[in-house]
């Protein structure tokens, strides 16, 4: 039996020999954009106040199988990324770490295991494992590329620097190249420099920052994810697949939060039609205001999609907080690992890449397809019928 959707897994720890991506479901026939995948490697690594790990890495994604010549054969896709800084068998060089970091998975996780050495925890709750998710999303940006849908993340915030500007389709060139011209990856330069200045006053004061980080989803067809079954409403998928990236304490779709504030007749988005646009993914539908973020009972309504998450500053501080040793239970400061003061940039990365591999499994569970070629043809023959709707009504229907 065929395995039914597209899912991935990851293994490996910060230093050990590498990081493993494992994905199956992928159709055959997708052509893999190496120079996409290894960029996005690349940009994961960057951003302002990143520390000295990075400096020590390339991150490159190396094919073990479920690919050839560059294109899937739909077979599982495995891939490694080597880590240069392996050493984790080497205990003089990765110590026990018995002082807890508050805000990491250090005390929770060495309980769980039994141990008071957090350092078996640390090395897989590391970050480093988001370059591992960055390659999934990566590929199945791949495929999304085959069915028309572009996703775009970047930095909204860090601290009290904030961005208030806005990202459509019309301006999303432009937004690409201010973004991939910020050390911070945020489109808007002023609020680059005014988030650049609070990294640096953070690492001044021994501390760390956190901030928010958006994608968006241009170009989806209406009725991606399903209101039928929690585990398949795609802005549920969205929030689990955010959430799961390491620090992250919230997230949103559209408006979020602020929702809980305002009538009913101001968060919801008006419908409109105009029928030179049916033959779009949007049908010709469309929304003056894009409140719901693109969805609508779990599904795309046509609108992108906007997801937002909230990065909490990393837990690892040069002065370290307050803790207790494991084994005396005196208290103590928490240990220092070598860390980022700020990785709200490379988040912004693993977040558009993984909201892309929801909507890329959204997609493949709705069009199916054992070739790419028959994934095409059933998007095709779906918005066909779409845009003829009202359809003859079967028996027994009313259309
Ligand atoms: C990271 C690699 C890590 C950290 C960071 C992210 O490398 P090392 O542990 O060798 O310094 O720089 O990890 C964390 C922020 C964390 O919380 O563990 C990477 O590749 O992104």
């Amino acid at each position: 039996m065929r395995v039914p959707y597209l899912d991935y897994h990851t293994a490996g720890e910060s230093h050990g020999p590498a990081l493993i991506t494992l994905i199956q479901g992928m159709p055959a026939g997708v052509e893999l954009d190496m120079d996409l995948i290894n960029g996005e490697l690349l940009r994961r690594q960057g951003g302002y106040g990143r520390g000295g790990r990075m400096r020590i890495e390339t991150d490159t994604a190396e094919f073990l199988g479920g690919v050839r010549n560059g294109v899937t054969i739909g077979s599982p896709i495995a891939v490694r990324i080597a880590n240069k800084d392996s050493r984790l068998d080497d205990a003089d060089k990765t110590p026990p770490v018995h002082r807890p970091r508050p805000g990491h998975a250090d005390l929770a996780g060495s309980v769980k295991w039994l141990t008071t050495d957090c350092r078996g925890t640390l090395e897989r709750a590391s970050a480093r494992e988001t370059a591992a998710r960055t390659v999934a999303g990566a590929i199945a940006r791949c495929l999304l590329r085959d069915l028309d849908m572009t996703v775009f993340g970047f930095v909204r915030s860090v601290e009290s620097a904030i961005w208030d500007g806005a990202v459509n389709a019309g301006n999303l060139d432009a937004m690409r190249s201010a973004r991939d011209a910020s050390e911070v990856y945020c489109p808007d330069e002023p609020t680059s420099k005014a988030m650049i200045a609070c990294i640096r006053a953070a690492k001044e004061n021994k501390d760390t920052a956190g901030g928010l980080v958006e994608a968006h989803v241009f170009n989806c067809p209406i009725g991606l994810g399903s209101s039928v079954d929690w585990r398949e409403k795609l802005d549920a998928r969205l929030a689990y697949a955010v959430m799961g990236v390491q620090a992250f304490k919230s997230v949103e779709i559209g408006l979020g939060k602020d929702v809980a504030g305002l009538p009913g007749s101001k968060v919801h988005d008006p419908i409109e039609f105009n029928a030179g646009n049916r033959e779009t993914p949007s049908l010709g539908f469309s929304r003056p205001s894009n409140n719901a973020g693109g969805l609508e009972g779990g599904m795309t309504n046509g609108s992108p999609i906007v997801v937002r998450g909230a990065m909490k500053p990393i837990a690892t501080l040069l002065q370290g907080l307050p803790s207790v040793n494991l084994n005396t239970k005196q208290p103590e400061q928490s240990d220092y690992e070598r860390s980022d003061v700020c990785a709200v940039s490379a988040a912004s990365v693993v977040v558009e890449n993984v909201v892309a591999f929801e909507v890329a499994r959204a997609a493949l569970s709705k069009f199916g397809g054992d070739s790419l070629l028959e994934t095409r043809q059933n998007y095709d023959a779906f918005l066909e019928k779409a845009s003829m709707l009202p359809l003859e009504p079967p028996s027994g229907t009313i259309a």
